[in-house]
């Protein structure tokens, strides 16, 4: 016998008019329970919907992009045996990672985080701790991170504070009220409610974050976008989801992908998919097949050291990784000849010595940079699917070298500020850069980037796309060059290096050879801004 039950959302924490993004089964299917059957994508957490019991699909009510709230019927199941139809427990749900608060002691100055309520979550594997001890933290900033099977979550600090203990260590497994760390709060703003009395509640509440497993390229896989069910599928396959193309909606990493990955190709990945260029599916890296990364023992031949990657180094990685693997990079290199705007540039910073406002090239290179973004506007564009989007904003980011890492500042409408505003501007971004205290909106919304090394050296390099834009300009050091006109006589000039990289599906070479030519004459004789 058999009984037809409805199957609903179950509890999902504070979440509501949660879309659901993936379908996990059809109709027919014979599900058993704990299968994922759907997963729900608020703007905090993916959550997976599992079954709460086994049976054979006989109906899906929902479709991708509905709306469900706890209690929402998703699907109806042929039960097997005859149990009356029943909603799933609430703790069927569990893979929820948002959390109420939990209790923190804090005696006066000093609070205890521990590990909030994280659903049934129990023994989670640490297998990050963004801070160490001296960091000044505010409140919501990442502390540690926990990995289950379902889900990776973490936590942030419930206030400001500085770190002094750290009572946890990577491997170590922690579950609700696990004490992860002692914050001082004494002189932190809102520490004042929490810090007086002994047991004052602060609630770090756990958010979604991205899983991460073993023996893959981690940082690629805590980065890419998929949910807890299609990271526990890639692990169970050792897929590594970092190479994986998405084929969902932006780029979301599906099932299939991932089965399609694993079976050695893509190009089945993407059903409907007609991808956009900017966002190639399934034929992606996955294909490439190659060999597996070397594994070393490296203490074998002597001794060694561990050192974790920075956070912003595996961000930065990833993306460089990606924007590397997916755009067609070319290099076109030049010269300019700035000997004018050199001793221009030392004139002005005699006249501008008592503003404080220190001129180094970047600055005009940026106003030349708007000039040939003007004259070559595909160069100040983004691609979006077969289309280009061209920008009439002229926002220029910066690669700044940081003790945590590369960050890109942006400076935005260039083409409406002096060089002393865009000076002074650009120290202000990277003295908080090299702080770490750049907001997100200081580092987006670039048009086209900079890169140089001109303080430090170098002759030539290729910098990488700093996608979505199309082309980024590296500068090196300048030098005294021997230049003739005639090939008889010669004059030593001051020679700047250009190491212009572009995406060769946008740009042409020919394109880019004129961008170079249209800088450097700029650099050359900056009245050109003028036309
Ligand atoms: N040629 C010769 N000298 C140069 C120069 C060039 N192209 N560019 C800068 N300099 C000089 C400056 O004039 C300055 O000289 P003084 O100390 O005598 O005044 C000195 O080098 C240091 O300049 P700076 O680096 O402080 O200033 P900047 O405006 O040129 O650069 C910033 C600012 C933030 C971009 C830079 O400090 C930085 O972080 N650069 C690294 C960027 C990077 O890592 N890129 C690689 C990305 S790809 O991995």
């Amino acid at each position: 016998m058999s009984n037809s039950i409805d199957i609903q959302v179950p509890d999902i924490g504070d979440f509501s008019d949660v879309p659901v993004i993936e379908i996990f089964v059809k109709v027919g299917d014979m599900v058993k329970v704990e299968d994922p059957l759907v997963s729900l994508e608020s703007d905090k957490a993916t959550l997976d919907v599992p079954a709460p019991r086994g049976g054979v699909v006989k109906a899906i009510s929902v479709k991708l992009g509905d709306k469900v709230n706890q209690g929402s019927v998703i699907m109806q199941f042929e039960a097997e045996g005859g149990a009356a139809a029943v909603a799933p427990p609430a703790e069927a749900a569990k893979p929820s990672v948002t959390a109420p608060p939990s209790a923190v002691s804090a005696p006066a100055g000093l609070a205890e985080v521990r590990v909030p309520d994280i659903g049934d979550f129990k023994d989670v594997p640490v297998i990050e701790i963004f801070v160490k001890v001296g960091d000044t933290v505010k409140a919501e900033d990442p502390l540690v991170s926990l990995e289950s099977d379902k889900a990776t979550m973490d936590v942030p600090a419930p206030l400001s504070g500085v770190v002094k203990e750290i009572r946890i260590k990577i491997g170590d497994k922690v579950s609700e009220g696990s004490v992860v760390l002692l914050l001082a709060t004494g002189d932190a703003p809102s520490a004042a409610a929490t810090a007086p009395t002994a047991a004052a509640a602060v609630a770090p509440p756990a958010q979604a974050s991205v899983a991460v497993g073993a023996s893959v390229n981690e940082a690629a896989f805590a980065l890419a976008y998929a949910g807890p069910a299609v990271r526990k599928l890639a692990r169970e396959l050792g897929v590594d989801l970092g190479r994986v193309s998405g084929s969902g909606d932006h780029g979301r990493i599906v099932r299939a992908d991932v089965e399609a990955f694993a079976k050695g190709g893509g190009a089945a990945t993407a059903p409907a998919a007609a991808k956009p260029a900017s966002a190639p599916a399934g034929v992606g890296v996955g294909g490439l097949e190659l060999l597996a990364w070397p594994k070393v023992d490296f203490a074998k031949f002597g001794p060694v050291e561990r050192k974790e990657l920075s956070r912003i180094k595996k961000i930065s990685g990833a993306n460089l990784h990606r924007n590397w693997v997916v755009i067609p990079h070319v290099t076109t290199h030049d010269e300019a000849d700035i000997t004018e705007l050199e001793q221009f540039r030392v004139q002005m910073n005699k006249e501008l010595e008592k503003s404080g406002v220190k001129l180094s090239m970047l600055p005009f290179m940026m106003k030349a940079a708007v000039s040939a973004l003007k004259k070559f506007p595909e160069f100040n564009a983004s691609l979006d699917g077969d289309a280009l989007v061209l920008k009439n904003y002229w926002h220029i980011g910066f690669a700044a070298d940081t003790p945590n890492g590369l960050m890109v500042p942006v400076i935005r409408d260039v083409d409406k500020k002096t060089v002393p505003e865009i000076a002074k501007e650009m120290g202000e971004l990277a003295k908080l850069a090299r702080e770490g205290k750049l907001k997100p909106d200081q580092m987006s919304g670039g048009t086209f980037t900079i890169s140089s090394l001109g303080g430090i050296g170098g002759i030539y390099f290729t910098p990488i796309i700093n996608a979505p834009e199309v082309a980024i300009m590296g500068v090196c050091k300048s030098y005294w060059k021997q230049h003739s006109s005639d090939g008889k006589t010669y004059t030593s000039r001051l020679t700047l290096p250009l190491s212009l990289s572009w995406d060769h599906r946008v740009i042409d070479g020919a394109a880019a050879a004129r961008f170079n030519v249209h800088f450097a004459n700029v650099l050359a004789d900056l009245r050109r801004v003028l036309f």
